[in-house]
């Protein structure tokens, strides 16, 4: 083939790379087509490959430098692009144009992540998620770099490398992975007791999400916003998502890990690929100045957060994200988010956590991509217009055509550049300081349990089982008993219940609340204030935040030959009208025959997939069906797992056999002939399944996700 005919214009192209069609060429980096991508220039067929080969240099050099350092932390994550609309106009709080106009879309890019693993870890271990949005205004960036807690570990930023390095696999054998159960993590946590509040939370299912959209997004610290007449208040940002909050039970997460490492990535991907595009609300609590002293805490402490209790969220916007990246690499590796990006009408407040974020963010992507130039990378650059005299710097992108780069100048466009002082550009929210230089902490930051008391009185049974539980598993792989008992001795101070249940598995002595109170790093200063009366806050737990949008759930149908496919094939298609997703799992790919001498297409085999990549169990009728499955043990495996991990399940006459170690027959419910004999399990007869009474049931069954109720589920047998 020709090489392409290029224009003398065509070189200032910015991306001269096309991509390649059937048939094009292969070229150098130089543009010099290639005739062989497949052998190497050598002194003959068997001899040594010679140093003049470009060919080969060129492709190993460029790919010997195709990686670049991953994130210090919040290695591993997933991104889409999307958009921002404010629901009306907010000039009384803020003068940001892009929370002004509610037709605006404000283009956004949202990158998930996981905190501790590196970058192939796998996506459901328990750990706090990052939210990042970056949001492209007319204004400039504005990035809001959140997690899927309120509140975080540490006061000060000082004490983050400590907090890291202890988190982090531990240095002399690199292990464990991804994990906070070892003991660096726990013997640092138990020496800093202001980490109890974030303990709770990491303990919590809300360090197990079921998905990225099915997750609460938070600012966590207190910002600023400031109106177009320089007034300011407190502000703290939510987001929260249209699917509801889920998580998924630790058992589950952590055999997802193996079946699926890339499990949120692949979520995301696929919701947005197929037109399910996820949504979230964006809400604020604003606190006046001045006031912040009523709510009692101190709102510059970030391991504290506001409860909606107290001070109601109020919405403000939606983003939707509709669109995944076009390369991986070119946007979400190297999107650099950084809380000190902000556009006028928003400003910082004193937190100190938040006060050294802004030093590391830019200095941290300096050290992943070798130059202030990231900045001017397609996925950080604003869409809005940029000038400004920073020049040159490694691999400069742009070829500038002026002579003058400084200001003020009579040699090109003249003396000083400014915008209107009061009303336009990013104006410092004023304040006096008058302050002793220290290093010192306030008192009012030394309360570090009476949240975490609140968090866990807030929390219902089921989610203190799952607390205690974390705990234990955390702490029995802590091989230092000291360190184990130290931790039990500063839950003393959450809950004596919770201390004690937690220790009772761990081989060690009572908690003892005392000596916690003796120990350096200890400070305890209650404030007596309105937040301290506040003894539970709903809003804090887990349970009831459902939507009753159940769409983009996946359905585990078990089948073998001999299905009875008349009654399925109802439950199934109106499954499929309420938004789930119905997948075929048999001991074959291909098709199985139904009872009826009809045909089923398979979609998974029961080696390829296993109950914990579904929503919810189907379990079909059929004699010889029910036989077959029986019979099999990864069927009866698959559904016994997915009791247990407290999945709605729907058994259609025979299929219920697949239950019945469980002790759930069809006699025992033949009176009702529809029933639902423990929390989320649909037991019916196929004449239920054809007049639709089933599939009702058990969509109501999965509106709730999981069915943390369900007792006994230690002697399941899965
Ligand atoms: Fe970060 N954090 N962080 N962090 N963080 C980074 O920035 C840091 C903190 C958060 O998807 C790094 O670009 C310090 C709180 C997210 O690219 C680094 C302190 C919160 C992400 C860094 C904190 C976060 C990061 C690593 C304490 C929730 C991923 C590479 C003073 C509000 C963003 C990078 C993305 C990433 C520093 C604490 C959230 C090293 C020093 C609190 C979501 O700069």
């Amino acid at each position: 083939m020709s090489p392409p005919r290029l224009k003398v214009s065509d070189k200032k192209s910015p991306d001269l790379i096309v991509n390649l069609d059937k048939g094009s060429t292969l070229t150098t980096a130089q543009g010099v087509q290639i005739p062989d991508n497949h052998h190497s220039l050598k002194a003959g067929p068997r001899g040594p490959t010679l140093m003049e080969d470009f060919v080969l240099r060129e492709k190993l050099m460029h790919f010997d430098h195709e990686r670049i350092p991953e994130r210090v932390v919040h290695a591993r994550g997933a991104a889409a692009h999307g958009y921002f609309k404010v629901y009306k106009p907010l000039s009384l709080y803020t003068s940001a144009i892009f929370l002004q106009d509610p037709a605006v879309e404000t283009p956004v890019f949202v990158r998930f992540s996981t905190a501790v693993g590196s970058r192939g870890s796998a996506d459901t271990v328990r750990d706090v998620r990052g939210f990042a949005v970056k949001f492209y205004t007319q204004q400039g960036n504005y990035d809001l770099v959140g997690n899927n807690m309120p509140v975080y570990f540490i006061q000060d930023a000082i004490k983050f490398p400590d907090l890291v390095h202890a988190l982090k696999p531990e240095p002399h054998h690199e292990m464990p992975q991804a994990a906070s159960a070892h003991d660096t993590f726990w013997d640092f946590v138990s020496l800093m007791p202001e980490t109890t509040h974030m303990l709770m939370w990491l303990m919590s299912d809300r360090a197990m999400p079921r998905s990225y959209r099915m997750m609460e997004g938070f600012g966590v610290h207190t910002f600023r916003l400031v109106n177009p007449h320089g007034q300011s208040c407190y502000v703290k940002f939510h987001w929260k998502p249209k699917l509801g909050l889920h998580s998924m039970a630790w058992d589950e997460a952590q055999k997802v890990s193996g079946q699926d490492p890339d499990f949120h990535r692949r979520d995301l991907w696929d919701a947005i690929d197929n037109g399910h595009f996820p949504e979230w609300e964006l809400g604020v609590q604003l606190v006046e100045m001045g006031k912040e002293a009523d709510l009692g805490i101190d709102i510059l402490d970030a391991t504290k957060l506001i409860p909606e209790e107290l001070v109601p969220i109020l919405p403000i916007g939606r983003m939707v994200l509709n669109r995944n990246p076009d390369n991986f690499f070119a946007e979400t590796e190297q999107v650099a988010f950084n809380p000190g990006h902000l556009v006028p009408g928003i400003d910082f407040s004193n937190d100190p956590l938040l006060q050294g974020r802004l030093f590391s963010y830019a200095d941290s992507q300096l050290s992943r991509m070798s130059s202030p130039n990231y900045q001017a990378l397609p996925i950080n650059r604003p869409a809005c217009p940029m000038h400004h005299f920073q020049r040159d710097g490694l691999q400069q992108p742009s070829v500038r055509h002026e002579r003058v780069a400084y200001e003020p100048n009579t040699l090109a466009s003249g003396g000083e550049f400014r915008v209107d002082g009061s009303t336009q550009g990013f104006h410092s929210s004023p304040e006096a300081l008058v302050s002793l230089k220290s290093r010192q902490q306030s008192a009012s930051f030394d309360d570090h349990f009476s949240q975490p008391t609140l968090f866990w009185n807030s929390q219902n049974q089921a989610e203190k089982d799952h607390i205690v539980a974390a705990f234990r598993f955390e702490l029995s792989n802590v091989k230092a008993k000291d360190i184990r008992q130290r931790t039990v001795d500063n839950l003393a101070h959450v809950d004596m219940k919770l201390a004690t249940r937690v220790a009772a598995q761990l081989g060690i002595d009572l908690p003892n609340a005392v000596a916690a109170a003796g120990r350096l790093g200890y400070r305890q200063h209650q404030t007596g204030s309105l937040e301290g009366r506040l003894q539970e806050a709903p809003s804090l737990s887990m349970i009831g935040r459902y939507k009753p949008d159940i769409s983009t759930r996946k359905v585990a149908v078990l089948a073998t030959d001999g299905m009875d496919m008349i009654s399925v094939k109802r439950v199934m298609q109106e499954l499929t009208d309420a938004g789930l997703q119905c997948k075929v799992v048999a001991p074959h790919l291909g098709h199985i025959g139904t009872a009826s001498g009809r045909t089923l297409a398979v979609d998974f085999t029961f080696s390829n997939t296993s109950s914990v990549m579904f929503d919810a169990v189907l379990l079909p009728g059929g004699v010889a069906c029910a036989d077959e499955l029986c019979r099999l043990g990864s069927a009866v495996h698959f559904a016994l797992e997915a009791y247990k991990h407290c999945k709605p399940i729907c058994a259609i006459n025979e299929g219920v056999r697949l239950l019945s170690t469980l002790g759930f027959s069809m006699s025992q419910h033949k009176d009702t002939a529809l029933t639902v004999p423990t929390p989320g399990v649909v037991i019916a007869d196929s004449q239920k399944a054809i007049e639709g009474q089933i599939s009702q049931a058990f969509i109501t069954s999965m509106l709730q996700h999981r069915h943390w109720d369900r007792v006994n589920l230690d002697s399941v047998p899965a």
